[in-house]
């Protein structure tokens, strides 16, 4: 099958790197969002998401003519929805985007057209959701004849940051109310996919792509319990973990400040929420992860000996290494949580220093952060923090106990430069003799 027209409901951190991929592979695009400043910041050049090479690619595509953004969608032969599905605070999913872009749909939708929803949703949303709104059209879901659209789920898996190799790179799922949704929805991003294209059913997409986060949280979480244990038992989890991950079927990941993002965090209780009476362990794991923020505030506070009027630099604020994205950081979590406990915080993250957090006092560089305060506590491992060597510290700062929440530094470097290093999944004695 072969597409000409594409509209892209969502210009986010999904939407607008997809847009602009199909744009730059000949299709003309028309890119579409509800937020008015999101359509006049990029019809004005501008960019409103940071990720690398985003800026370079969205300014091809628009400067090839073939995207075109506005503020509703028109006809076309294929409409992709890659809106935010959050959830509210009783955890269910927020699907209210999803239903305004299949509605915004309605109007346009033509007998042959291809409808695809990337945004992550809770097991059957594709056809118990957005199919019957589209279908509301007098359009039939499925099948190519007279009267029939087709229609498709294909989750993104992209990782932030690595957006836009991985968009292409990546292997793709694609799963289809029918064979036939799934295979146009095969020829659709066969054009710019490099990755293996794999066909399979809407609910089965759905469910692929909430498993593979969901496995994601369970295995941080277990880390995250590990590191509490070997604090317990007086062990290095670095050090354990290391050689567990020798053996030849083990590959724990790392423990940290908790587990952020609008992803991993999200999709797990997509389904413990559809499915609440069958899904113990990935609540449980949700809230080992939920958990950890608290966990590494009392690690600060052991290190101190009390919270209340100190005065402690927090060092990295981004939710996970080496990007500048804020959105649900436990960083912040921490950071706050002491503010609540009485501390004077001062933050610094090396990716964004004009970071704006409510509540919190943000330092534009290094050495602002760094003035006066008692504590230093390292809470991302982005690269730029990592290598910051202790004499550097040292001419900045006359606090000499650092906090180390992801195992980002030599301790031994560090404590013969005459710190007290406090790191998390780090018995305190043992740490005294690795
Ligand atoms: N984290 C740990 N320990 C680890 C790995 C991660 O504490 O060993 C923390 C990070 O610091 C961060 C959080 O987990 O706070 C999530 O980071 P991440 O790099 O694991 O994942 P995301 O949220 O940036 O992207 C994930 C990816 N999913 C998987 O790897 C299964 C990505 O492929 C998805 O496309 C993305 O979610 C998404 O959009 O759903």
């Amino acid at each position: 099958m072969k597409f000409l027209n594409v509209c892209v409901l969502g210009l986010g951190y999904i939407g607008l790197p997809t847009a602009s991929t199909f744009a730059t592979h000949g299709l003309r695009v028309i890119g579409v969002d509800v937020d008015r400043k999101v359509v006049d910041t990029l019809q004005n050049g501008g960019l409103h998401i940071q990720e690398p090479g985003l800026r370079t690619l969205v300014r091809a595509a628009l400067g090839s003519g073939n995207l075109v953004v506005q503020g509703i969608p028109e006809e076309a032969d294929v409409f992709i929805i890659a809106v935010p599905t959050p959830f509210f605070d009783d955890k269910s999913a927020d699907m209210r985007a999803v239903v305004a872009a299949a509605e915004a749909i309605i109007p346009y939708l033509r007998p042959g057209n291809l409808v695809v929803l990337e945004s992550t949703s809770p097991p059957r949303t594709t056809v118990d959701l957005v199919q019957p709104i589209l279908e509301r059209s007098g359009l039939r879901a499925g099948g190519a004849g007279p009267g029939r659209f087709m229609l498709a789920y294909s989750p993104e898996r992209v990782l932030p940051g690595q957006i836009l190799r991985e968009l292409i790179q990546n292997a793709r799922v694609i799963g289809g109310v029918d064979r036939i949704s799934a295979e146009a929805g095969r020829d659709l991003y066969a054009i710019f996919v490099r990755g293996e294209i794999i066909l399979t059913d809407a609910t089965t997409a759905e469910m692929v792509k909430l498993m593979e986060n969901t496995y994601r949280d369970v295995n941080i979480a277990i880390a995250n319990e590990f590191a509490r244990l070997a604090e317990r038992f007086e062990v290095n989890v670095w050090e354990a973990i290391a050689i567990a991950n020798r053996h030849p079927r083990v590959s724990i990941l790392h423990p940290g400040v908790g587990v952020g993002g609008h992803c991993i965090s999200v999709d797990p209780w997509f389904l413990v929420e559809a499915a609440p009476d069958i899904t113990p362990l990935i609540r449980t794991a949700r809230q080992v992860n939920d958990g950890q923020p608290k966990y590494v505030l009392a690690l600060i506070e052991r290190a101190l000996g009390g919270l209340a009027g100190r005065r402690i630099a927090v060092l990295g604020l981004a939710y996970k290494p080496n990007v500048d994205d804020l959105r649900e950081s436990p960083a912040i979590q921490v950071a706050c949580e002491l503010i609540a406990e009485g501390a004077f915080v001062k933050a610094f993250e090396p990716n964004k220093p004009d970071a704006l957090v409510k509540n919190l006092n943000t330092s534009k560089t290094l050495a602002e952060a760094l003035e006066g305060v008692e504590l230093i506590a390292l809470l991302v491992a982005h690269d730029e923090l990592r290598n910051v060597t202790p004499e550097r510290i040292a001419e900045l700062t006359t606090a000499r106990v650092i906090v180390d929440a992801v195992n980002a530094l030599d301790t031994d470097v560090w404590r013969q430069a005459g710190f007290q290093v406090f790191c998390l999944g780090v018995g305190q004695n043992q740490s005294e003799v690795v």
